[in-house]
């Protein structure tokens, strides 16, 4: 079928179901290892885990971590409490209505940093090689391991051993299958898959269950029929650079094939951190929004200097009761971690923007910090090209 370009009166509708069979389909190769390179590991309702090993007597029971206030939203939910509909980002009072019988815990952010460098502290002692993208998740470079398998066994006993929690793994040759298969069986999923077997696994699954693959872009998929990943990874490429442009439409098939060739990487990489905070009630006093920056501006630097970090970019975000968001940051010419400094930056910013309207939301950020790990094995090996901005 040729190409056809979208017009406004005429969605593109493709129908590229394949038939049964025409898939690839591989058995898993457990025996060889360099098919199975790279593990995602992710620690089971990292939050909640944690808040457990606190208080026991509430294991078992519907757990949610949020905040207090009528704006707070839910950090993360126990299993238990999932089951009634309770997820992250979920507004707090929806949790409630949803699971009365929840107990609602404050989150306590610094006590899971720690436990998080715990955590990870384990992984690096069992892995040369772990590329670590949030708290409780990372990406560990298995290759030339005579046996992956047995090898994130021992990773998740002396976590479990240790910390007390439980992570689930995913193995694969590459990235994105090891990202998808540590999310397939949760909680306490063990999920080996070759290339093959996970195109055939999540045939029938949306194409939002890739990470980088959001709901605008599957929206964007199901006006041209396409709504599941069989249906990707069939259409023809011309359709999808037509609808997508030609990177985002070949990586997009390349996804829906599992494909994906970004290394497990440990060189320094630019991060930022930052804390905000949305308030009870909007607050267009000044003194009163200058107050709780420059308390937050404390609190980031006090973390900063924990972690070892420092930076150049301060920027501060602003999100009006409208809801309208604006960012202003600028940059020094050294990097610092200094909380009057900070503080200093961030005041004049917000006196410079001036809110006209009461305020919902401020926070302050520091980046262009240098994250303290290990230097990259070798400097050309990380292909930006192959990352695309997805988050893996
Ligand atoms: P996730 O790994 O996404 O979630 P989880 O560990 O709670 O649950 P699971 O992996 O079993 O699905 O995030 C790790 C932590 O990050 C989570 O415990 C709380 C925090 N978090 C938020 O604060 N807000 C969010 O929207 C999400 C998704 C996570
Ligand atoms: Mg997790």
């Amino acid at each position: 079928m040729g190409a056809r370009r979208e017009k406004a009166d005429e969605p593109l509708i493709c129908s590229y179901d394949a038939p049964e069979g025409a898939l690839d389909s591989g058995q898993m190769s457990l025996g060889d290892s360099s098919d199975l390179s790279v593990a995602h590991i992710d620690c089971d309702a990292f939050y909640v885990s944690v808040e457990l090993n606190r208080h026991p007597e509430l294991r078992g029971k519907p757990v949610v971590v949020s905040g207090t206030g009528p704006r707070a939203v839910v950090t993360t939910a126990s299993y238990e409490a999932r089951r009634f509909g309770v997820g992250s980002a979920m507004p707090a009072a929806r949790a409630r209505r949803l699971c009365p019988q929840a107990v609602f815990l404050p989150p306590d952010g610094a006590h899971y940093r720690e436990v998080s460098k715990r955590l990870m502290g384990i992984v690096r002692s069992h892995v040369e090689y772990v590329e670590v993208v949030g708290l409780d998740e990372a990406y560990l470079d298995l290759s030339g391991l005579y046996s992956p398998r047995t090898a994130m066994r021992r990773v998740l006993a002396e976590i479990k051993a240790s910390t007390d929690l439980v992570c689930s793994v995913g193995i694969g040759p590459n990235k994105l299958v090891a990202k998808v298969a540590s999310d397939a069986e949760k909680p306490a999923g063990f999920v080996t898959l070759t290339r093959e077997a996970a195109c055939e696994r999540f045939a029938a699954s949306s194409p939002g269950l890739i990470p980088g693959i959001g709901p605008k872009t599957v929206a964007r998929l199901e006006e041209i029929g396409l709504r599941t990943l069989r249906q990707l990874a069939h259409a023809p490429e011309q359709v999808l650079v037509e609808r997508f442009g030609p990177n985002q439409g070949r990586e997009l098939r390349r996804r829906a094939h599992f494909e994906h060739a970004g290394q497990v990487s440990e060189e320094r990489k630019v991060v930022s951190e930052s804390r905000e905070r949305t308030f009870d009630h909007d607050i267009h006093d000044a003194s009163r929004l200058r107050e709780a920056l420059a308390q937050m501006a404390i609190e980031l630097c006090e973390s900063l200097r924990a972690h070892d970090n420092h930076g150049r970019t301060i920027g501060i975000k602003v999100r009006l009761d409208d809801f309208s968001t604006v960012t202003r940051a600028r940059t020094l010419a050294a990097p610092t971690c200094d909380a009057e400094q900070v503080k200093h930056v961030a005041l004049a910013l917000l006196e410079e923007y001036a809110p006209r309207r009461p305020v919902r939301l401020l926070g302050v950020r520091v980046a262009g910090l240098m994250s303290r790990v290990a230097p990259a094995r070798t400097p050309d090996r990380d292909s930006t090209a192959d990352q695309l901005a997805l988050p893996m």
